[in-house]
């Protein structure tokens, strides 16, 4: 019951060593609003076990092999919207929360306690034990993310999916998508058609790149929030725009469109602040994605506008946050975009590599929350350590310590706990073309961060951490997950 990561609240192992055994006969038992989940869970368990494992709907007390119980109702309020309380006996396993939300994370807890080869999608020998007690779970932030640049080097839906369904097993709730780039244009626009036939055709190092139509885009939102993942879309505004600029000369000041870029520069790419077509792409294309985007948050972007002189910065933001506004919902952005001041229910995500930003103190001072994303501490592309095959390391190196040992509720001079909305591991894909890189990046630095967002800081533990970590190893082979030994690491 001790190797969960993220670590729990509290877990109360049973003193008598009591244990639950999975057998062919065990149901799933679910009520009203919780069936979903149950599919989910009997999903994650029948490849490996070989059972039936039927999700049934009535409760019953002569249940044979056993019941994985899952309740929706009343819980201690502690426990929030996303908590959930995990009893396991001899009889069965019983879990429980407020949403369906907090069933899912209490799912993502058992699998952890079943043996790694439960992960396996091909039939493995039992015995399917669970060890007995009692796990209290809840998260200390709200917005867990992981972000995934998908405009560098492009990925297909179903390798988003494969990282989607990896994030899920840490209770990651968000995913930011990075749609859009100097060298990609990766989401369908009905009215603006070349950003993707033109603007998505190439990637880093000249691939073909790819794009997301309308349909696959909504499948992936679904596919995320089966598992509990809210996807916020980003378009990356006024610069880290090349591939808009050269998909429509319009678009241009000069009214000449670049060629297409498949270079790793940034800073050289601006929207023509002054035209007002500028305007009426940037809302045509928000207007489309906000339609495509079912949760609570567009991000536009706003980093690095090296090419923006800061008035026109200012000016441009001015514009388009309404924009965001009057499509009903809240704007996401790069903390820079902080200069244009806006509202307090914008979400500011902090990049920076110092643990002090005015911009940033301000804003907390306004009554905005932080979203915490340092780049020396949580971003996923910077290399473990000067052999580190990929990746870059323009913010250092980041081995697993390093991404794990930071307090995020005191990490910024004047950003106290409370302003803290949660943290984000942005991935980004200069040097990353496949399911294996991502893989290769995001673990075991990925669990790291995610734990810094769910457990409380009192289970903050290097060395625990450490034996978890290795822990994971068989499970993360058993699902193909290629990931970084890191030296710092006993695996098994
Ligand atoms: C900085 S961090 C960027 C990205 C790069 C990344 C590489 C940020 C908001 N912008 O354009 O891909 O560094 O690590």
């Amino acid at each position: 019951m001790t190797q969960v990561i993220p670590a729990p609240v509290s877990v109360t192992p049973d003193r008598h060593g009591g244990e639950f055994r999975l057998t062919p006969a065990t149901v799933i038992e679910t009520e009203r609003g919780a069936q979903r989940v149950g599919e989910y869970l009997a999903g994650l368990l029948r490849p490996a076990t070989g059972y039936r494992l039927p999700v049934v709907p009535e409760r019953r007390h002569d249940r044979d092999g056993g019941r994985i119980s899952l309740e929706l109702g009343r819980v201690a309020a502690e426990l929030g919207d996303e908590g959930y309380e995990l009893d396991v006996d001899r009889r069965g396993v019983e879990l429980k929360a407020r949403t369906a939300a907090g069933l899912f994370a209490g799912v993502q807890t058992l699998r952890q306690l079943l043996p790694p080869r439960i992960e396996s999608d091909r039939e493995q020998r039992g015995p399917w034990t669970v060890a007995g007690g009692k796990i209290v779970d809840y998260p200390r932030f709200e917005h867990r993310g992981a972000m995934l640049d998908v405009s560098r080097h492009f990925f297909s839906p179903d390798e988003v999916k494969r990282y989607i369904d990896q994030i899920a097993m840490y209770k990651i709730n968000r995913l930011h998508l990075h749609l859009s780039d100097d060298q990609g244009w990766r989401i369908q626009i009905d009215g603006w058609p070349r950003l993707t036939t033109h603007g998505g055709s190439t990637e880093v190092g000249g691939g073909p790149g790819g794009y997301y139509t309308k349909d696959q885009f909504r499948d992936l939102v679904a596919y995320a929030a089966e598992r509990h993942i809210e996807v916020i879309p980003e378009i990356d505004l006024p610069g880290h725009t090349n591939a808009a600029l050269a998909s429509y000369a319009e678009l241009n000041c000069d009214g000449v469109a670049p060629p297409l870029y498949t270079g790793i520069e940034v800073g050289f790419s601006s929207l023509c602040i002054d035209k007002e077509i500028t305007y009426r792409f940037v809302e045509d294309v928000l207007t489309e994605l906000a339609e495509l985007t079912p949760g609570e948050y567009l991000h536009i972007g706003g980093d690095e506008a090296h090419s923006t002189p800061e008035a026109d910065y200012i000016k441009f933001f001015e514009r388009v946050l309404p924009i965001v506004e009057s499509l009903g919902k809240k704007v996401a952005g790069w903390h820079e975009f902080l200069k244009a001041t806006p509202s307090t229910s914008a979400l500011p995500q902090y990049w920076g590599t110092t643990d002090s930003n005015s911009l940033v103190t301000d804003a907390v001072e306004r009554g905005n929350k932080i979203l915490l994303s340092p780049a020396n501490k949580s971003y996923l592309d910077m290399k473990y350590d000067e052999n580190t095959p990929l990746g870059l390391s323009w913010a250092g190196f980041i081995e697993v310590d390093e991404a794990y040992g930071w307090n995020p509720g005191q990490y910024m001079r004047g950003v106290p706990e409370s302003a803290i909305l949660g943290v984000e591991a942005p991935l980004w894909s200069e040097t990353l073309e496949t399911s294996d890189h991502i893989e290769f990046m995001a673990f075991p630095r990925l669990p790291a961060i995610a734990e810094l967002a769910w457990s409380p800081w009192s289970t903050h533990d290097w060395e625990s951490f450490r034996t978890r970590l290795a822990a994971q190893a068989p499970r993360w082979e058993a699902q193909a997950i290629d990931f970084y030994r890191s030296p710092q690491i006993d695996w098994p």
